[in-house]
């Protein structure tokens, strides 16, 4: 099995941490590319930034050859729709990836992403996935994307204390990480807090990994339809299908 995983920001670091997860989760066999596009922004905090790392994730998907699956390495799921229109093989976010896994654990769950700027998009997500029923809150731990990789930021013990929260006020009883940048932190906040602390870059690469292993590829009969033929005009020419 080949899984693509790119993240649709532009921070080089970050992918390399991201490929780690992925391949720390997947099983014997499966090869893991992490890439990300080298135009667009630096993090994706947000509807501004997410409309302008779009066309670079399709991008790399148009470059990438020979893969049985994506994964879309951004808690925002961004651009999902877009490239499961494009592609024939499984497009998985990690957002979607890991609200079903909390959903098999736990009668109910909150989110903890970075900044508050990001909570509307991925309420939006969580209504549209269908799981505003079991999911309490998404939360902001109020620290910045690329702050996560920066010891001095803190971001481990701010994250720790919204759970702590989570718990309390929300009744969670799974914790879904709402970035990409913090998929490492799943399995030490979950010994400390004695529940299910959920990384959705390895949630993401094991639903691939089953999706790839049962054939099931996406549907091509209506919304994911092959985007038709047009013109693509001026700097966008190079993406008309
Ligand atoms: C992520 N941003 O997973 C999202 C998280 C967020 O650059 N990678 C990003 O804050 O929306």
């Amino acid at each position: 099995m080949h899984v693509t995983v790119i993240n649709p920001n532009t921070t080089a670091s970050m992918t390399r941490a991201i490929g780690e997860a992925a391949r720390a989760a997947a099983a014997a066999g499966t090869t893991i590319v992490a890439t990300n596009p080298d135009s667009g922004p630096a993090s994706i905090e947000g509807y501004y930034d997410e409309v302008f790392s779009i066309p670079g994730l399709i991008a790399e998907m148009k470059k990438a050859r020979g893969t049985d699956a994506f994964v879309i390495a951004c808690f925002d799921d961004t651009g999902l729709d877009g490239a499961r229109s494009l592609a024939d093989v499984p497009v998985i976010g990690i957002g979607e990836a890991a609200m079903h896994m909390a959903t098999l654990v736990a009668t109910r769950f909150s989110v903890i992403t970075t900044l508050k700027v990001s909570v509307p998009a991925l309420e939006h997500n969580v209504r549209k996935y269908g799981f505003d029923a079991r999911c309490g809150r998404v939360r902001a731990c109020e620290v910045p994307v690329l702050a996560l990789e920066d010891p001095a930021s803190g971001a481990r013990a701010k994250i720790s204390s919204e759970i702590v929260r989570a718990k309390d006020e929300d009744g969670a009883e799974a914790i879904v990480l709402g970035c990409a940048g913090m998929a490492e932190l799943a399995a030490s906040l979950t010994r400390e807090h004695g529940l299910p602390v959920i990384d959705g870059v390895a949630s993401a690469v094991k639903l691939a990994e089953a999706m790839i292993g049962l054939g099931l590829k996406t549907s091509k009969v209506g919304g994911y339809a092959p985007p038709r033929a047009k013109a693509y005009a001026g700097t966008f020419a190079w993406a008309a299908p």
